[in-house]
């Protein structure tokens, strides 16, 4: 079974934020979940260099675009593999391997007969590389609904790309779910945006050197998102090399993206695909927005969280920290606020709850039966309960990683282990102890606890893949190269855990 994840490509006009983490995080996650159930995963992420918006942030800078876009994208690369991201490919759109690939996709639509040349005249949003209908321009006070710039007005002879000749089939793609667009209140955005568009789209530019050429008419460069959206199969081989991973990945199963930018993904990429003849990918997830203390994230506010104030959160808490916080921010596909209110509390809640747990449940099993797993002891009427909730955990856990519902999947082993605790606290084991005729209910009641333990251990791998690998290893199991069914097969009696050591220590807030 293979599994092909993708977050957006980004565009490398400045240092990477929150924002870019965030998305680079969810399907790092995602991609770590699906590796640990044996999969062959394929996860790719990169940078979006073309286009007006590089060229004007180049001039700005004084410097050229190509250089703009090595700098960065050199930062965006040291930052993911810096914050322990999986990626398993990082695409540049100016690599030789994607331009010469789009310029074959080019063809490809233009022997299709899916482009001709025309005049464009219309608003764009340079900030968002978008064309903009007049009714949305007017509506928007012909400002960037992003950025709030003013929108620029383009009057040239393009090529365009037959959107309209597609658009019914796209629609049915997606009411139908053989596209799933999600979550649903921005499938039926979409939908009802395509019900009735009758508009083609300008995919050419004459009046850009800084892009990829349209093959057959080299003074025009290509739009930027139709350079873009191509990177996702482009990277994997297509056209002439699918051994490169196209044979095995495509279509991809997850095009992880930021709400913004829905309406090119669920929209001009179909049609491209259809275009060309290639099966549609099977789920886009639009995520949410991040603010930060109520407030757009701005360097002029001082609520800015960029790479620096990141750098610093990971080397005060670590990681998987970061990851927990952002993951149980808010439901995954809403937006999400950041506050360090709300980080200390979730850092709280990974000690209290898993660091405790596994803190008490090896003392206890060393303390009690020298570290050694008991035989199954005597049944109480607390068992059930907790039985229940680990026997249930790992189709929950693949339900939630199934439907992307991303802070369940991060909540779920909080939970068991909160199970876990309540256990503890009602059986009592420290008075099980002291009583000489309790030893058989003793050793079930550390037999479960331990159970718990590695279970929720076992499934927070993807959100924690620090902690959680370290905190096996202290129960005496060596995570690397296990399955997850592997890792939740119930210990041998008789298996000898290590010393417990603090996983979350607690750290002084200021
Ligand atoms: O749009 N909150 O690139 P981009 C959450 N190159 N996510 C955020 C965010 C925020 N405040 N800010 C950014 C582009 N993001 C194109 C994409 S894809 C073929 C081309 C994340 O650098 C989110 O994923 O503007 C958003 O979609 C992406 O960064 C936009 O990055």
């Amino acid at each position: 079974m293979s599994f092909f994840i993708t977050t957006p490509i980004y565009y490398p006009n400045g240092e990477p934020h929150l924002g870019h983490l965030y998305t680079t995080v969810c399907a790092d996650v995602v991609a770590r979940y699906h590796r640990l159930c044996g999969q062959q995963v394929h996860f790719l992420t990169g940078t979006d260099e073309h286009g007006i918006k590089m060229v004007k942030t180049a001039a700005e800078l004084k410097t050229t675009p190509a250089e703009l876009a090595t700098l960065n994208a050199n930062v965006f690369r040291n930052f993911f593999a810096e914050f322990g991201i999986s990626n398993d490919d990082f695409i540049r759109t100016s690599q030789e391997r994607h331009k010469s690939r789009v310029q074959e996709i080019v063809r490809k639509l233009e022997a299709s007969g899916d482009i001709y040349l025309g005049a464009y005249e219309g608003w764009y949003d340079e900030g968002q590389e978008e064309f903009i209908t007049e009714t949305e321009a007017k509506d928007a006070d012909f400002k960037s609904r992003i950025s709030g710039r003013p929108l620029v007005r383009y009057k040239e002879p393009t090529y365009f790309l037959k959107l309209t000749k597609y658009v019914d089939s796209v629609y049915r793609a997606i009411e139908s779910d053989q596209l799933q667009v999600r979550p649903a209140s921005r499938r039926n955005e979409i939908l009802s945006k395509l019900k009735g568009w009758d508009q083609d789209l300008s995919i050419s530019r004459a009046s850009l050197s800084w892009g990829i050429p349209m093959p057959n008419d080299p003074a025009h460069v290509l739009y930027v998102w139709i350079d873009a959206l191509s990177n996702y199969i482009t990277a994997i081989g297509y056209p002439n090399h699918p051994e490169e991973g196209y044979d095995r990945f495509w279509p991809a199963h997850v095009h992880l993206i930021g709400k913004e930018i829905l309406w090119f993904h669920a929209f001009y990429w179909p049609v491209m695909l259809i275009a060309l003849g290639l099966p549609l990918p099977k789920t886009l997830f639009a995520h949410g927005w991040w603010t930060s203390n109520g407030a757009k994230m701005s360097k002029s506010m001082g609520n800015f969280i960029g790479l620096e104030r990141l750098r610093d959160v990971v080397e005060r808490f670590g990681q998987d920290a970061l990851r927990f916080y952002m993951l149980r921010a808010s439901p995954f596909g809403n937006d999400l606020d950041w506050s360090d209110t709300d980080f200390n509390a979730s850092y709280g809640e990974l000690g209290n709850v898993l660091g405790n747990l596994l803190n008490r449940s090896l003392n206890m099993l060393q303390k009690y039966r020298e570290g050694v797993i008991p035989a199954a002891g005597e049944a109480g009427p607390e068992d059930e309960a907790l039985e229940r909730a680990i026997a249930d955990f790992p189709s929950q856990l693949a339900a939630a990683y199934e439907t992307l519902e991303l802070q369940r999947a991060a909540q779920l082993p909080l939970e068991l282990a909160r199970a876990a605790n309540t256990y503890i606290d009602q059986t009592k084991p420290f008075s099980l102890a002291k009583d000489p005729s309790k030893t058989a209910r003793l050793d079930q009641v550390l037999g479960l606890m331990l159970r718990a333990t590695q279970v929720a251990l076992a499934g927070a791998i993807p959100v924690l893949p620090g902690k959680a690998p370290a905190g096996l290893l202290q129960l005496g199991i060596d995570a690397k190269g296990l399955t997850l069914n592997q890792l939740l097969a119930p210990l041998s009696p008789g298996h000898r855990v290590g010393q417990a050591s603090v996983l979350f220590p607690r750290i002084e807030v200021a």
